[in-house]
Protein backbone atom coordinates (compact mmCIF):
# COMPACT_ATOMS: atom_id res chain seq x y z
CA UNK A 1 0.00 0.00 0.00
CA UNK A 2 1.66 3.61 -1.45
CA UNK A 3 1.59 5.65 1.40
CA UNK A 4 1.23 9.75 0.81
CA UNK A 5 2.65 12.05 2.80
CA UNK A 6 -0.64 13.36 3.82
CA UNK A 7 -1.32 10.11 4.64
CA UNK A 8 1.72 9.27 6.89
CA UNK A 9 0.52 12.31 8.87
CA UNK A 10 -2.49 11.14 9.31
CA UNK A 11 -1.41 8.09 10.14
CA UNK A 12 1.03 9.74 13.06
CA UNK A 13 -2.04 12.13 14.45
CA UNK A 14 -4.37 8.80 14.68
CA UNK A 15 -1.46 7.15 16.79
CA UNK A 16 -1.19 9.41 18.76
CA UNK A 17 -4.77 10.63 19.63
CA UNK A 18 -5.68 6.84 20.33
CA UNK A 19 -3.04 6.37 23.08
CA UNK A 20 -1.00 3.73 24.15
CA UNK A 21 -3.11 0.95 23.51
CA UNK A 22 -2.04 -0.05 20.27
CA UNK A 23 1.29 0.86 21.38
CA UNK A 24 1.15 -1.70 24.53
CA UNK A 25 -0.20 -4.47 22.13
CA UNK A 26 2.59 -4.59 19.36
CA UNK A 27 5.28 -4.15 22.10
CA UNK A 28 6.83 -8.09 22.27
CA UNK A 29 5.65 -9.44 18.77
CA UNK A 30 8.18 -12.03 17.16
CA UNK A 31 10.94 -9.91 15.97
CA UNK A 32 10.80 -8.87 12.08
CA UNK A 33 13.04 -6.95 9.40
CA UNK A 34 11.62 -3.70 8.14
CA UNK A 35 11.94 -5.89 4.60
CA UNK A 36 10.06 -8.87 6.04
CA UNK A 37 7.42 -6.61 7.41
CA UNK A 38 6.90 -4.62 3.88
CA UNK A 39 6.67 -8.09 2.20
CA UNK A 40 4.31 -9.73 4.68
CA UNK A 41 1.82 -6.29 4.75
CA UNK A 42 1.96 -6.95 1.09
CA UNK A 43 0.83 -10.25 1.11
CA UNK A 44 -1.58 -9.54 3.83
CA UNK A 45 -3.37 -6.68 1.77
CA UNK A 46 -3.59 -9.18 -1.11
CA UNK A 47 -4.73 -12.80 0.62
CA UNK A 48 -6.38 -11.91 4.54
CA UNK A 49 -7.56 -8.33 4.72
CA UNK A 50 -10.42 -9.15 2.73
CA UNK A 51 -11.93 -11.87 5.35
CA UNK A 52 -10.15 -10.79 8.13
CA UNK A 53 -10.03 -6.86 8.07
CA UNK A 54 -7.07 -4.24 7.93
CA UNK A 55 -7.02 -4.11 11.61
CA UNK A 56 -7.43 -7.45 12.24
CA UNK A 57 -10.58 -7.14 14.16
CA UNK A 58 -12.24 -10.11 12.32
CA UNK A 59 -15.21 -10.87 9.96
CA UNK A 60 -15.65 -13.79 7.98
CA UNK A 61 -12.03 -14.74 9.34
CA UNK A 62 -11.60 -14.54 12.94
CA UNK A 63 -9.99 -11.84 15.04
CA UNK A 64 -6.45 -11.91 14.17
CA UNK A 65 -4.88 -9.35 17.04
CA UNK A 66 -1.84 -10.17 19.09
CA UNK A 67 -3.96 -10.99 22.26
CA UNK A 68 -5.36 -13.60 20.36
CA UNK A 69 -2.39 -14.70 18.00
CA UNK A 70 0.45 -14.36 20.75
CA UNK A 71 1.30 -16.31 23.60
CA UNK A 72 3.17 -14.93 26.49
CA UNK A 73 6.50 -14.56 27.05
CA UNK A 74 6.50 -17.96 29.22
CA UNK A 75 4.53 -19.95 26.68
CA UNK A 76 1.03 -19.25 28.62
CA UNK A 77 -1.62 -20.41 25.98
CA UNK A 78 -4.33 -18.24 27.47
CA UNK A 79 -5.38 -14.57 28.23
CA UNK A 80 -8.14 -14.13 30.33
CA UNK A 81 -9.65 -17.34 29.20
CA UNK A 82 -9.41 -17.29 25.55
CA UNK A 83 -6.71 -19.54 23.87
CA UNK A 84 -4.43 -18.23 22.25
CA UNK A 85 -2.44 -19.77 19.15
CA UNK A 86 1.67 -18.89 18.72
CA UNK A 87 3.69 -19.66 15.98
CA UNK A 88 3.57 -23.48 15.09
CA UNK A 89 -0.45 -23.44 15.43
CA UNK A 90 -0.74 -20.37 13.27
CA UNK A 91 1.31 -22.27 10.34
CA UNK A 92 -0.77 -25.12 10.74
CA UNK A 93 -3.62 -22.65 10.28
CA UNK A 94 -2.53 -21.00 7.12
CA UNK A 95 -1.21 -23.95 5.27
CA UNK A 96 -3.92 -26.10 5.95
CA UNK A 97 -6.88 -24.16 6.83
CA UNK A 98 -9.48 -25.29 9.34
CA UNK A 99 -13.02 -26.83 9.66
CA UNK A 100 -14.13 -23.05 10.40
CA UNK A 101 -14.01 -21.91 6.36
CA UNK A 102 -10.66 -20.63 6.45
CA UNK A 103 -8.92 -22.19 3.07
CA UNK A 104 -5.48 -23.93 2.84
CA UNK A 105 -3.05 -21.53 1.42
CA UNK A 106 0.02 -24.31 0.72
CA UNK A 107 -0.43 -24.01 -2.51
CA UNK A 108 -0.70 -20.43 -2.75
CA UNK A 109 1.71 -19.38 -0.81
CA UNK A 110 5.87 -20.64 -0.03
CA UNK A 111 6.94 -22.41 3.39
CA UNK A 112 8.57 -19.26 4.22
CA UNK A 113 5.90 -17.04 3.35
CA UNK A 114 3.44 -18.78 6.17
CA UNK A 115 6.29 -18.35 8.36
CA UNK A 116 6.61 -15.09 7.64
CA UNK A 117 2.68 -14.54 7.91
CA UNK A 118 2.44 -16.30 11.38
CA UNK A 119 4.73 -13.72 12.78
CA UNK A 120 2.95 -11.01 11.26
CA UNK A 121 0.06 -11.16 12.87
CA UNK A 122 1.42 -11.93 16.12
CA UNK A 123 2.64 -7.92 15.80
CA UNK A 124 0.41 -4.97 16.00
CA UNK A 125 -2.05 -4.09 13.01
CA UNK A 126 -0.86 -0.96 11.95
CA UNK A 127 -3.35 1.37 11.17
CA UNK A 128 -3.31 2.90 7.26
CA UNK A 129 -3.47 5.98 6.19
CA UNK A 130 -7.06 7.63 6.08
CA UNK A 131 -8.05 8.95 1.97
CA UNK A 132 -9.97 12.51 1.61
CA UNK A 133 -11.71 13.85 -0.90
CA UNK A 134 -8.65 15.69 -1.98
CA UNK A 135 -6.45 12.71 -2.30
CA UNK A 136 -9.28 11.17 -4.28
CA UNK A 137 -9.63 14.10 -6.71
CA UNK A 138 -5.50 13.69 -7.59
CA UNK A 139 -5.84 10.52 -8.42
CA UNK A 140 -8.98 11.28 -10.67
CA UNK A 141 -7.79 11.08 -14.87
CA UNK A 142 -10.24 11.57 -17.88
CA UNK A 143 -8.31 9.93 -20.51
CA UNK A 144 -10.88 10.15 -23.43
CA UNK A 145 -13.11 13.31 -22.52
CA UNK A 146 -16.65 12.97 -22.86
CA UNK A 147 -17.06 15.37 -26.33
CA UNK A 148 -13.89 13.31 -27.98
CA UNK A 149 -15.83 9.78 -27.19
CA UNK A 150 -18.31 7.80 -30.14
CA UNK A 151 -21.56 9.30 -30.49
CA UNK A 152 -22.36 5.39 -31.61
CA UNK A 153 -21.42 1.90 -31.45
CA UNK A 154 -18.10 1.80 -33.48
CA UNK A 155 -17.59 -1.44 -33.35
CA UNK A 156 -19.36 -4.37 -34.85
CA UNK A 157 -19.64 -6.80 -31.70
CA UNK A 158 -22.87 -8.26 -30.23
CA UNK A 159 -22.32 -5.90 -26.74
CA UNK A 160 -25.02 -7.90 -25.46
CA UNK A 161 -23.36 -10.79 -25.23
CA UNK A 162 -19.93 -9.44 -24.17
CA UNK A 163 -18.21 -10.68 -21.11
CA UNK A 164 -16.27 -9.13 -18.58
CA UNK A 165 -14.24 -11.19 -17.36
CA UNK A 166 -11.73 -10.75 -14.02
CA UNK A 167 -8.32 -11.35 -14.66
CA UNK A 168 -7.45 -11.80 -11.11
CA UNK A 169 -3.82 -11.65 -10.39
CA UNK A 170 -2.49 -9.92 -13.75
CA UNK A 171 -4.67 -6.74 -12.64
CA UNK A 172 -6.70 -6.86 -15.79
CA UNK A 173 -10.10 -7.63 -17.32
CA UNK A 174 -10.62 -9.31 -20.64
CA UNK A 175 -13.64 -8.61 -22.74
CA UNK A 176 -14.87 -11.86 -24.64
CA UNK A 177 -17.04 -11.89 -27.46
CA UNK A 178 -20.00 -14.21 -26.26
CA UNK A 179 -21.23 -15.21 -30.00
CA UNK A 180 -17.72 -16.14 -31.35
CA UNK A 181 -15.67 -16.65 -28.23
CA UNK A 182 -12.90 -14.18 -29.04
CA UNK A 183 -11.41 -12.00 -26.96
CA UNK A 184 -11.97 -8.80 -28.14
CA UNK A 185 -10.06 -6.70 -25.67
CA UNK A 186 -7.97 -7.00 -22.56
CA UNK A 187 -7.82 -4.10 -20.45
CA UNK A 188 -5.06 -2.54 -17.53
CA UNK A 189 -7.24 -2.26 -14.29
CA UNK A 190 -6.54 -2.01 -10.73
CA UNK A 191 -5.46 -5.28 -9.04
CA UNK A 192 -7.86 -8.22 -8.50
CA UNK A 193 -10.62 -6.32 -10.07
CA UNK A 194 -14.04 -7.78 -7.86
CA UNK A 195 -17.11 -6.91 -9.83
CA UNK A 196 -17.78 -5.16 -12.99
CA UNK A 197 -21.40 -3.45 -13.20
CA UNK A 198 -22.81 -1.84 -16.00
CA UNK A 199 -24.27 1.75 -17.05
CA UNK A 200 -27.77 1.47 -17.15
CA UNK A 201 -27.79 2.39 -20.64
CA UNK A 202 -25.16 -0.74 -20.88
CA UNK A 203 -22.88 1.10 -22.86
CA UNK A 204 -19.82 1.71 -20.09
CA UNK A 205 -18.97 -0.78 -17.98
CA UNK A 206 -17.25 -0.06 -14.47
CA UNK A 207 -14.68 -2.56 -12.74
CA UNK A 208 -13.65 -2.11 -9.28
CA UNK A 209 -9.85 -3.04 -8.24
CA UNK A 210 -9.04 -4.36 -4.96
CA UNK A 211 -6.61 -1.23 -4.99
CA UNK A 212 -9.67 1.38 -4.95
CA UNK A 213 -9.00 1.46 -8.93
CA UNK A 214 -11.78 2.41 -10.26
CA UNK A 215 -11.81 2.26 -14.30
CA UNK A 216 -14.86 2.75 -16.68
CA UNK A 217 -14.77 0.99 -20.05
CA UNK A 218 -16.33 2.44 -22.97
CA UNK A 219 -17.86 -0.57 -24.89
CA UNK A 220 -18.99 1.59 -27.71
CA UNK A 221 -14.81 2.17 -29.22
CA UNK A 222 -13.83 0.34 -31.89
CA UNK A 223 -11.24 -1.26 -29.44
CA UNK A 224 -13.65 -1.02 -26.16
CA UNK A 225 -10.88 0.45 -23.51
CA UNK A 226 -10.91 2.72 -20.25
CA UNK A 227 -11.94 6.26 -20.56
CA UNK A 228 -11.75 7.73 -17.14
CA UNK A 229 -10.26 6.06 -13.91
CA UNK A 230 -9.81 7.01 -10.18
CA UNK A 231 -8.91 5.55 -6.89
CA UNK A 232 -11.74 5.47 -4.20
CA UNK A 233 -9.51 4.06 -1.56
CA UNK A 234 -7.04 1.19 -0.56
CA UNK A 235 -9.23 -1.94 -0.63
CA UNK A 236 -12.54 -1.72 -2.39
CA UNK A 237 -14.92 -4.05 -3.75
CA UNK A 238 -18.19 -2.87 -4.63
CA UNK A 239 -19.88 -0.09 -7.16
CA UNK A 240 -22.61 1.17 -9.12
CA UNK A 241 -24.26 3.99 -10.66
CA UNK A 242 -27.51 5.37 -10.19
CA UNK A 243 -30.35 3.73 -12.03
CA UNK A 244 -33.99 5.77 -11.12
CA UNK A 245 -35.40 7.13 -14.08
CA UNK A 246 -34.33 10.70 -14.55
CA UNK A 247 -30.80 10.17 -13.19
CA UNK A 248 -29.91 7.48 -15.76
CA UNK A 249 -26.12 7.22 -14.98
CA UNK A 250 -25.53 10.83 -13.84
CA UNK A 251 -23.98 9.01 -10.72
CA UNK A 252 -21.78 6.28 -10.15
CA UNK A 253 -21.04 5.53 -6.32
CA UNK A 254 -17.85 2.96 -5.13
CA UNK A 255 -17.48 1.58 -1.77
CA UNK A 256 -14.23 0.69 0.16
CA UNK A 257 -12.94 -1.65 2.62
CA UNK A 258 -10.22 1.00 3.50
CA UNK A 259 -11.17 3.03 4.81
CA UNK A 260 -14.53 2.35 5.81
CA UNK A 261 -16.20 4.88 3.43
CA UNK A 262 -17.88 5.66 -0.15
CA UNK A 263 -17.67 7.76 -3.09
CA UNK A 264 -20.10 9.96 -4.77
CA UNK A 265 -18.59 10.85 -8.11
CA UNK A 266 -20.19 11.51 -11.93
CA UNK A 267 -21.06 8.75 -13.57
CA UNK A 268 -19.43 9.50 -17.44
CA UNK A 269 -16.43 11.11 -16.03
CA UNK A 270 -15.85 9.69 -12.43
CA UNK A 271 -14.88 12.66 -11.10
CA UNK A 272 -15.58 12.89 -7.28
CA UNK A 273 -18.59 14.63 -5.65
CA UNK A 274 -18.31 13.65 -1.97
CA UNK A 275 -16.57 10.97 0.40
CA UNK A 276 -18.96 9.62 3.17
CA UNK A 277 -17.29 8.16 5.94
CA UNK A 278 -19.27 4.80 7.41
CA UNK A 279 -17.78 4.65 11.16
CA UNK A 280 -20.17 4.26 13.75
CA UNK A 281 -22.23 2.15 15.86
CA UNK A 282 -22.67 -1.74 15.39
CA UNK A 283 -26.38 -3.05 15.32
CA UNK A 284 -25.62 -4.36 18.91
CA UNK A 285 -24.60 -0.58 19.99
CA UNK A 286 -20.32 -1.13 20.06
CA UNK A 287 -18.37 1.37 18.17
CA UNK A 288 -16.64 -0.13 15.59
CA UNK A 289 -13.53 1.67 13.52
CA UNK A 290 -13.45 -0.36 10.37
CA UNK A 291 -16.91 -0.82 8.88
CA UNK A 292 -16.35 -1.68 5.06
CA UNK A 293 -18.45 -0.99 2.08
CA UNK A 294 -19.75 -4.94 0.93
CA UNK A 295 -22.20 -4.96 -1.89
CA UNK A 296 -24.19 -1.84 -3.10
CA UNK A 297 -27.17 -1.86 -5.55
CA UNK A 298 -29.20 0.50 -7.14
CA UNK A 299 -32.87 0.98 -6.59
CA UNK A 300 -35.08 1.41 -9.97
CA UNK A 301 -38.14 2.15 -7.96
CA UNK A 302 -36.62 5.27 -5.67
CA UNK A 303 -33.27 7.43 -6.44
CA UNK A 304 -31.87 5.28 -3.74
CA UNK A 305 -28.71 3.09 -3.35
CA UNK A 306 -28.60 -0.24 -0.90
CA UNK A 307 -25.10 -0.21 0.69
CA UNK A 308 -24.41 -2.68 2.93
CA UNK A 309 -22.15 -2.02 5.81
CA UNK A 310 -20.64 -5.06 7.16
CA UNK A 311 -19.15 -4.63 10.50
CA UNK A 312 -21.87 -2.61 11.64
CA UNK A 313 -25.10 -4.63 9.91
CA UNK A 314 -26.41 -1.41 8.78
CA UNK A 315 -27.90 -1.17 5.68
CA UNK A 316 -28.05 2.74 4.25
CA UNK A 317 -30.43 3.71 1.94
CA UNK A 318 -28.57 6.62 0.37
CA UNK A 319 -31.20 9.19 -1.15
CA UNK A 320 -28.98 10.75 -4.27
CA UNK A 321 -31.80 13.18 -5.48
CA UNK A 322 -29.51 16.10 -3.67
CA UNK A 323 -26.12 14.84 -2.90
CA UNK A 324 -25.35 18.45 -1.24
CA UNK A 325 -28.02 17.56 1.19
CA UNK A 326 -27.49 13.59 1.68
CA UNK A 327 -30.43 11.96 2.92
CA UNK A 328 -29.75 8.16 4.29
CA UNK A 329 -32.17 5.63 5.91
CA UNK A 330 -30.25 3.59 8.15
CA UNK A 331 -31.89 0.12 8.99
CA UNK A 332 -30.47 -2.09 11.33
CA UNK A 333 -30.16 -6.04 10.60
CA UNK A 334 -27.10 -8.55 11.27
CA UNK A 335 -23.69 -9.18 10.80
CA UNK A 336 -21.54 -9.34 8.79
CA UNK A 337 -23.04 -7.54 5.73
CA UNK A 338 -21.47 -9.56 2.49
CA UNK A 339 -23.09 -10.00 -1.14
CA UNK A 340 -26.54 -10.29 -2.21
CA UNK A 341 -29.28 -9.92 -4.88
CA UNK A 342 -32.63 -8.77 -5.87
CA UNK A 343 -35.58 -10.99 -5.72
CA UNK A 344 -37.77 -11.79 -9.10
CA UNK A 345 -39.48 -8.37 -8.38
CA UNK A 346 -36.71 -5.81 -8.12
CA UNK A 347 -38.33 -4.79 -4.61
CA UNK A 348 -36.73 -6.22 -2.31
CA UNK A 349 -32.64 -7.02 -1.81
CA UNK A 350 -31.63 -9.97 -0.28
CA UNK A 351 -28.56 -9.89 1.30
CA UNK A 352 -26.25 -12.40 3.37
CA UNK A 353 -25.61 -11.61 7.18
CA UNK A 354 -23.16 -14.14 7.09
CA UNK A 355 -21.46 -14.37 10.82
CA UNK A 356 -25.04 -14.46 11.94
CA UNK A 357 -26.43 -17.10 8.96
CA UNK A 358 -29.27 -15.23 8.11
CA UNK A 359 -30.11 -13.53 5.64
CA UNK A 360 -31.82 -10.15 5.48
CA UNK A 361 -34.20 -8.52 3.23
CA UNK A 362 -34.90 -4.96 2.67
CA UNK A 363 -37.97 -3.82 1.30
CA UNK A 364 -36.99 -0.40 -1.09
CA UNK A 365 -40.66 0.34 -1.24
CA UNK A 366 -41.23 0.79 2.08
CA UNK A 367 -37.29 1.85 3.18
CA UNK A 368 -37.55 -0.60 5.20
CA UNK A 369 -36.57 -4.04 6.94
CA UNK A 370 -38.90 -6.73 5.07
CA UNK A 371 -37.37 -10.06 6.98
CA UNK A 372 -34.17 -11.33 8.88
CA UNK A 373 -34.31 -15.36 8.20
CA UNK A 374 -32.39 -17.72 9.83
CA UNK A 375 -30.42 -19.88 6.96
CA UNK A 376 -27.40 -22.62 7.41
CA UNK A 377 -23.70 -21.41 8.03
CA UNK A 378 -22.57 -18.52 6.53
CA UNK A 379 -24.37 -17.50 3.16
CA UNK A 380 -22.77 -16.43 0.25
CA UNK A 381 -25.10 -15.89 -2.52
CA UNK A 382 -22.85 -14.32 -4.83
CA UNK A 383 -26.51 -12.28 -6.46
CA UNK A 384 -28.36 -15.26 -6.23
CA UNK A 385 -30.98 -16.93 -8.38
CA UNK A 386 -34.44 -16.46 -8.91
CA UNK A 387 -37.08 -18.93 -10.09
CA UNK A 388 -40.21 -20.18 -9.50
CA UNK A 389 -40.65 -23.33 -7.20
CA UNK A 390 -43.49 -26.02 -8.25
CA UNK A 391 -44.87 -26.34 -4.37
CA UNK A 392 -43.20 -22.88 -3.17
CA UNK A 393 -43.60 -20.23 -5.94
CA UNK A 394 -40.79 -17.24 -6.14
CA UNK A 395 -37.57 -18.36 -4.54
CA UNK A 396 -34.31 -16.57 -3.93
CA UNK A 397 -31.43 -19.27 -3.74
CA UNK A 398 -28.20 -18.48 -1.48
CA UNK A 399 -25.42 -21.33 -1.18
CA UNK A 400 -23.50 -21.62 1.56
CA UNK A 401 -19.53 -21.41 2.36
CA UNK A 402 -19.90 -23.26 5.86
CA UNK A 403 -22.86 -25.52 4.66
CA UNK A 404 -23.52 -28.32 2.87
CA UNK A 405 -26.94 -26.85 0.86
CA UNK A 406 -28.30 -24.24 -1.08
CA UNK A 407 -31.54 -22.48 0.61
CA UNK A 408 -34.37 -21.43 -1.32
CA UNK A 409 -36.23 -18.68 0.33
CA UNK A 410 -39.48 -17.48 -0.70
CA UNK A 411 -40.28 -14.38 -1.84
CA UNK A 412 -43.45 -11.98 -2.19
CA UNK A 413 -45.12 -10.95 -4.69
CA UNK A 414 -48.07 -8.88 -5.67
CA UNK A 415 -48.53 -10.59 -8.93
CA UNK A 416 -52.14 -12.45 -8.29
CA UNK A 417 -50.89 -15.77 -10.21
CA UNK A 418 -48.59 -15.94 -7.32
CA UNK A 419 -51.41 -15.87 -4.88
CA UNK A 420 -51.72 -19.10 -3.53
CA UNK A 421 -47.73 -19.08 -2.81
CA UNK A 422 -48.16 -15.66 -0.12
CA UNK A 423 -48.33 -18.13 3.28
CA UNK A 424 -44.62 -19.29 2.35
CA UNK A 425 -43.14 -15.56 1.93
CA UNK A 426 -39.85 -14.87 3.77
CA UNK A 427 -39.92 -18.95 4.99
CA UNK A 428 -36.55 -20.57 4.51
CA UNK A 429 -38.34 -23.09 2.28
CA UNK A 430 -35.96 -25.75 1.35
CA UNK A 431 -32.53 -26.78 1.64
CA UNK A 432 -31.20 -28.48 -1.48
CA UNK A 433 -27.87 -31.05 -0.35
CA UNK A 434 -24.53 -29.78 -1.97
CA UNK A 435 -21.27 -29.60 -0.24
CA UNK A 436 -19.70 -26.73 1.77
CA UNK A 437 -17.59 -24.22 0.28
CA UNK A 438 -19.82 -22.55 -2.10
CA UNK A 439 -19.72 -19.06 -3.41
CA UNK A 440 -22.10 -18.71 -6.43
CA UNK A 441 -24.99 -19.79 -7.41
CA UNK A 442 -27.23 -18.93 -10.77
CA UNK A 443 -30.06 -19.42 -13.15
CA UNK A 444 -32.00 -17.43 -16.08
CA UNK A 445 -35.30 -17.24 -16.87
CA UNK A 446 -35.36 -19.57 -20.21
CA UNK A 447 -33.41 -22.17 -18.15
CA UNK A 448 -34.57 -25.14 -16.25
CA UNK A 449 -31.36 -25.19 -14.29
CA UNK A 450 -29.59 -23.86 -11.34
CA UNK A 451 -26.16 -23.80 -10.71
CA UNK A 452 -23.72 -23.62 -7.94
CA UNK A 453 -19.80 -24.07 -7.90
CA UNK A 454 -17.77 -25.32 -4.60
CA UNK A 455 -14.41 -23.42 -5.47
CA UNK A 456 -13.56 -23.43 -1.59
CA UNK A 457 -14.39 -27.02 -0.59
CA UNK A 458 -10.76 -28.60 0.85
CA UNK A 459 -11.58 -31.98 -2.08
CA UNK A 460 -9.80 -30.93 -4.95
CA UNK A 461 -12.29 -32.95 -7.16
CA UNK A 462 -14.96 -31.09 -5.49
CA UNK A 463 -13.35 -27.87 -5.73
CA UNK A 464 -12.92 -28.26 -9.55
CA UNK A 465 -16.29 -29.19 -10.32
CA UNK A 466 -19.81 -27.66 -10.17
CA UNK A 467 -23.54 -29.22 -9.53
CA UNK A 468 -26.70 -28.59 -11.61
CA UNK A 469 -29.89 -29.28 -10.16
CA UNK A 470 -33.59 -29.72 -12.61
CA UNK A 471 -35.58 -27.20 -10.62
CA UNK A 472 -39.11 -28.44 -12.32
CA UNK A 473 -37.84 -31.92 -9.25
CA UNK A 474 -35.63 -30.77 -7.15
CA UNK A 475 -35.42 -34.31 -5.69
CA UNK A 476 -33.87 -36.01 -8.90
CA UNK A 477 -29.79 -36.71 -8.16
CA UNK A 478 -27.69 -33.49 -9.20
CA UNK A 479 -25.68 -33.57 -11.92
CA UNK A 480 -21.86 -32.91 -11.41
CA UNK A 481 -19.55 -31.84 -14.04
CA UNK A 482 -15.73 -31.69 -13.14
CA UNK A 483 -14.68 -28.45 -15.18
CA UNK A 484 -11.43 -29.01 -14.54
CA UNK A 485 -11.25 -32.51 -16.87
CA UNK A 486 -13.69 -31.50 -19.33
CA UNK A 487 -10.95 -27.83 -20.07
CA UNK A 488 -8.54 -30.88 -21.04
CA UNK A 489 -6.27 -28.83 -20.01
CA UNK A 490 -2.59 -30.45 -18.61
CA UNK A 491 -2.71 -31.07 -15.20
CA UNK A 492 -0.89 -28.25 -12.48
CA UNK A 493 0.20 -28.28 -9.15
CA UNK A 494 -2.32 -25.66 -8.53
CA UNK A 495 -6.19 -26.49 -7.87
CA UNK A 496 -7.94 -25.39 -11.01
CA UNK A 497 -10.87 -24.06 -8.62
CA UNK A 498 -14.23 -23.69 -10.56
CA UNK A 499 -15.87 -20.48 -10.30
CA UNK A 500 -19.06 -18.13 -10.91
CA UNK A 501 -21.38 -19.92 -13.00
CA UNK A 502 -22.79 -17.11 -15.82
CA UNK A 503 -25.56 -17.53 -18.67
CA UNK A 504 -25.32 -15.85 -21.72
CA UNK A 505 -27.70 -13.29 -22.78
CA UNK A 506 -30.00 -15.87 -24.09
CA UNK A 507 -29.81 -17.99 -21.29
CA UNK A 508 -28.45 -21.40 -23.45
CA UNK A 509 -25.07 -21.22 -22.24
CA UNK A 510 -22.63 -21.38 -18.72
CA UNK A 511 -19.87 -19.89 -18.63
CA UNK A 512 -17.68 -21.17 -15.68
CA UNK A 513 -14.14 -19.85 -14.71
CA UNK A 514 -11.17 -22.63 -14.14
CA UNK A 515 -9.38 -20.55 -11.05
CA UNK A 516 -6.00 -22.23 -11.30
CA UNK A 517 -2.00 -20.86 -10.22
CA UNK A 518 -1.41 -17.34 -10.05
CA UNK A 519 1.30 -17.68 -13.10
CA UNK A 520 -0.72 -20.56 -15.45
CA UNK A 521 -2.44 -20.33 -18.16
CA UNK A 522 -6.35 -21.01 -17.63
CA UNK A 523 -9.45 -21.47 -18.94
CA UNK A 524 -13.65 -20.38 -19.29
CA UNK A 525 -15.15 -23.56 -20.07
CA UNK A 526 -19.18 -23.14 -21.98
CA UNK A 527 -21.55 -25.81 -21.38
CA UNK A 528 -24.77 -25.81 -23.11
CA UNK A 529 -26.85 -25.11 -20.71
CA UNK A 530 -29.75 -27.87 -22.30
CA UNK A 531 -27.39 -31.22 -22.41
CA UNK A 532 -24.58 -29.92 -20.23
CA UNK A 533 -21.83 -30.92 -21.99
CA UNK A 534 -19.19 -28.95 -23.11
CA UNK A 535 -19.29 -26.69 -26.24
CA UNK A 536 -16.20 -24.52 -26.23
CA UNK A 537 -12.67 -24.18 -23.88
CA UNK A 538 -11.59 -20.65 -23.91
CA UNK A 539 -8.21 -20.61 -23.52
CA UNK A 540 -5.32 -18.28 -24.06
CA UNK A 541 -1.82 -17.85 -22.98
CA UNK A 542 -3.16 -14.26 -21.36
CA UNK A 543 -5.98 -16.17 -19.73
CA UNK A 544 -4.49 -16.01 -16.16
CA UNK A 545 -6.71 -16.35 -12.77
CA UNK A 546 -10.33 -15.93 -14.62
CA UNK A 547 -13.10 -15.60 -11.87
CA UNK A 548 -15.85 -13.19 -12.13
CA UNK A 549 -17.76 -13.10 -15.52
CA UNK A 550 -20.30 -10.68 -15.86
CA UNK A 551 -22.28 -10.87 -19.40
CA UNK A 552 -23.45 -7.23 -20.76
CA UNK A 553 -27.11 -7.91 -21.24
CA UNK A 554 -27.66 -10.31 -18.07
CA UNK A 555 -25.78 -7.92 -15.50
CA UNK A 556 -26.87 -4.46 -16.73
CA UNK A 557 -31.06 -6.21 -15.87
CA UNK A 558 -30.34 -8.33 -12.94
CA UNK A 559 -31.14 -11.05 -14.80
CA UNK A 560 -30.00 -14.17 -12.78
FE1 LIG B 1 -15.83 -11.41 -3.54
C1 LIG B 1 -18.74 -10.17 -4.91
C2 LIG B 1 -16.13 -9.25 -0.95
C3 LIG B 1 -13.21 -12.95 -2.00
C4 LIG B 1 -15.16 -13.15 -6.39
N1 LIG B 1 -17.22 -10.00 -3.02
C5 LIG B 1 -18.34 -9.63 -3.71
C6 LIG B 1 -19.02 -8.59 -2.99
C7 LIG B 1 -18.27 -8.32 -1.89
C8 LIG B 1 -17.14 -9.21 -1.90
C9 LIG B 1 -18.56 -7.27 -0.83
C10 LIG B 1 -20.32 -7.91 -3.43
C11 LIG B 1 -20.05 -6.74 -4.34
C12 LIG B 1 -21.34 -6.09 -4.84
O1 LIG B 1 -22.26 -6.82 -5.27
O2 LIG B 1 -21.46 -4.86 -4.82
N2 LIG B 1 -14.88 -11.20 -1.76
C13 LIG B 1 -15.15 -10.24 -0.85
C14 LIG B 1 -14.27 -10.36 0.28
O3 LIG B 1 -14.20 -9.57 1.26
C15 LIG B 1 -13.53 -11.62 0.12
C16 LIG B 1 -14.15 -12.66 1.07
C17 LIG B 1 -12.05 -11.57 0.47
C18 LIG B 1 -11.21 -10.64 -0.35
O4 LIG B 1 -10.02 -10.54 -0.05
O5 LIG B 1 -11.70 -10.00 -1.26
C19 LIG B 1 -13.86 -11.97 -1.32
N3 LIG B 1 -14.43 -12.84 -4.09
C20 LIG B 1 -13.44 -13.30 -3.32
C21 LIG B 1 -12.61 -14.23 -4.03
O6 LIG B 1 -11.57 -14.81 -3.58
C22 LIG B 1 -13.24 -14.46 -5.36
C23 LIG B 1 -13.84 -15.87 -5.36
C24 LIG B 1 -12.29 -14.41 -6.55
C25 LIG B 1 -11.73 -13.07 -6.87
O7 LIG B 1 -11.89 -12.63 -8.02
O8 LIG B 1 -11.16 -12.44 -5.99
C26 LIG B 1 -14.34 -13.41 -5.33
N4 LIG B 1 -16.78 -11.64 -5.31
C27 LIG B 1 -16.30 -12.36 -6.36
C28 LIG B 1 -17.22 -12.23 -7.47
C29 LIG B 1 -18.26 -11.39 -7.05
C30 LIG B 1 -17.96 -11.02 -5.69
C31 LIG B 1 -17.07 -12.92 -8.83
C32 LIG B 1 -19.49 -10.93 -7.85
C33 LIG B 1 -20.52 -12.00 -7.88
C34 LIG B 1 -21.68 -11.61 -8.76
O9 LIG B 1 -22.12 -12.47 -9.55
O10 LIG B 1 -22.15 -10.48 -8.66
Amino acid sequence: MKRSVMGMLALSAMTVAMGSAFAQQGAAGPAMTAAEKEQAKKIYFERCAGCHGVLRKGATGKNLEPHWTKKDKDGNTTEGGTLQLGQNRLEKIIGFGTDGGMVNFDDILTKEEINLMGRYIQNTPDIPPEYSLKETMDSWKVIVPVKDRPTKQMNKFNLKNMFSVTLRDTGEVALIDGDTKEIRSIVKTGYAVHISRLSKSGRYVYVIGRDGRLSLIDLWMEKPAVVAEVKIGFDARSVDTSKFKGYDDKYAIAGSYWPPQFVIMDGDTLKPRKVVSTRGMTVDGEYHPEPRVASIVSSEIKPEWVVNIKETGQILLVDYSDIENLKTTTIASAKFLHDGGWDYSKRYFLVAANASHKVAAVDTKEGKLAALIDVAKIPHPGRGANFVHPKFGPVWATGHLGADVVTLIATPSDDPKFAQFQKYKWQNVQEIKHVPGNLFVKTHPVSKHLWADAPQNPDKDLAESVAVWDMADLSKPKAILNVAKDSGMPPTKAVKRAVHPEYSADGKEVWISLWGGKTDQSAIVVYDDATLKVKKVITDPKMITPTGKFNIYNTQHDIY
